[in-house]
């Protein structure tokens, strides 16, 4: 199946990598504040959009928000600033197909006017105007599960079944889309690693993945670095990539379409040995 983001087609029918940018203001300035601060950031990013793409990277994911327990909430305002000049800029200069992580109506009608080509809510659409402006830009969107809110979401979480609970809640706001007027076939699914999961929730969700095919979209998922890489083998941070590729490879053969990571050129090698050796004799079905 090809997804049509904007002007740009995205071919599922081989798995693709989803790059993230890193848009924490302030890389240069201290207050984030001066003409020349911001260019430089800007530069930064489109650096970095850059360096993906040649890596192997068909989308790139342009953040504003932290969803980090913790984080400082972030205007929208703020979110605007930091997310539509860099969508601008990358969509101007780099062919790749930009997605938008964000939440907020304004943001994702923004963004898709600057040349977003995908939009990716970790809150389903769920926010109030958000469904509809979606809708109106004829984009494809990323529903992802999230159980609780992001501040609080790791205190207890808790599920009779998570990957049954997992996927009602995916059905439940794809057919919110579709009602919405989203085309069915521009819908990609998440079941939301790490947000509002334990470690047995997440490796449930992951050895049972396949078990969200059945809602007859794409698969996206974002493992990279997460935490349940110190859970499964207490590596902090800067000592997860192999434990990323290696989930990353189990996403594949479970049927993973998108892997959101941080590593792409590496993340490339594993997407090449999953479509040579297992890969390209399956068929994926479309909404
Ligand atoms: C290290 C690095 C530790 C990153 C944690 C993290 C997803 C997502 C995020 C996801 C989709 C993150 C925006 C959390 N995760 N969008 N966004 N799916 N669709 N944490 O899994 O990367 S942010």
């Amino acid at each position: 199946m090809i997804l049509q983001c904007g002007l740009r087609p995205l071919d599922l029918n081989k798995p693709q990598i989803m790059g993230i940018l890193n848009t924490t203001p302030d890389s240069f300035s201290d207050g984030g504040n001066s003409y020349r601060a911001e260019q430089l950031d800007l530069d930064l990013a489109l650096g970095r959009a850059e360096a993906m793409a040649t890596a192997g990277a068909a989308i790139i994911d342009v953040g504003g928000e932290s969803t980090r327990p913790g984080a400082a909430p972030v205007s929208l305002q703020q979110e605007l600033d930091r997310v539509v000049p860099v969508v601008e800029r990358i969509s101007q200069n780099l062919d790749v197909v930009i997605s938008v992580d964000s939440s907020s109506p304004e943001v994702m009608a923004a963004a898709a006017s600057a040349g977003a080509g995908l939009l990716n809510d970790v809150r389903a659409l769920q926010r109030p105007g958000a469904l509809a402006a979606a809708a109106a830009t004829g984009l494809p969107v990323c529903l992802m599960h999230m159980q609780g809110q992001p501040d609080t979401m790791q205190a207890k979480p808790q599920y009779r079944d998570v990957v049954a609970e997992v996927s009602e809640f995916l059905q439940v706001r794809q057919q919110a889309c579709i009602d919405a007027g989203v085309d069915p076939a521009q819908i990609i699914l998440d079941p939301g690693f790490g947000f509002g999961k334990t470690l047995q929730h997440n490796s449930q969700l992951l050895q049972r993945l396949d078990q969200l095919q059945h809602l007859g979209c794409p698969l996206l998922v974002g493992m990279s670095r997460k935490s349940m890489l110190q859970g499964l083998l207490a590596r902090p941070l800067e000592q997860r990539l192999a434990g990323s590729l290696g989930l990353a490879m189990l996403a594949l053969q479970r049927g993973a379409a998108i892997l959101r990571v941080h590593d792409v050129a590496e993340t490339r090698d594993i997407v090449e040995l999953y479509w040579q050796l297992e890969g390209n004799n399956k068929q994926r079905e479309s909404c």
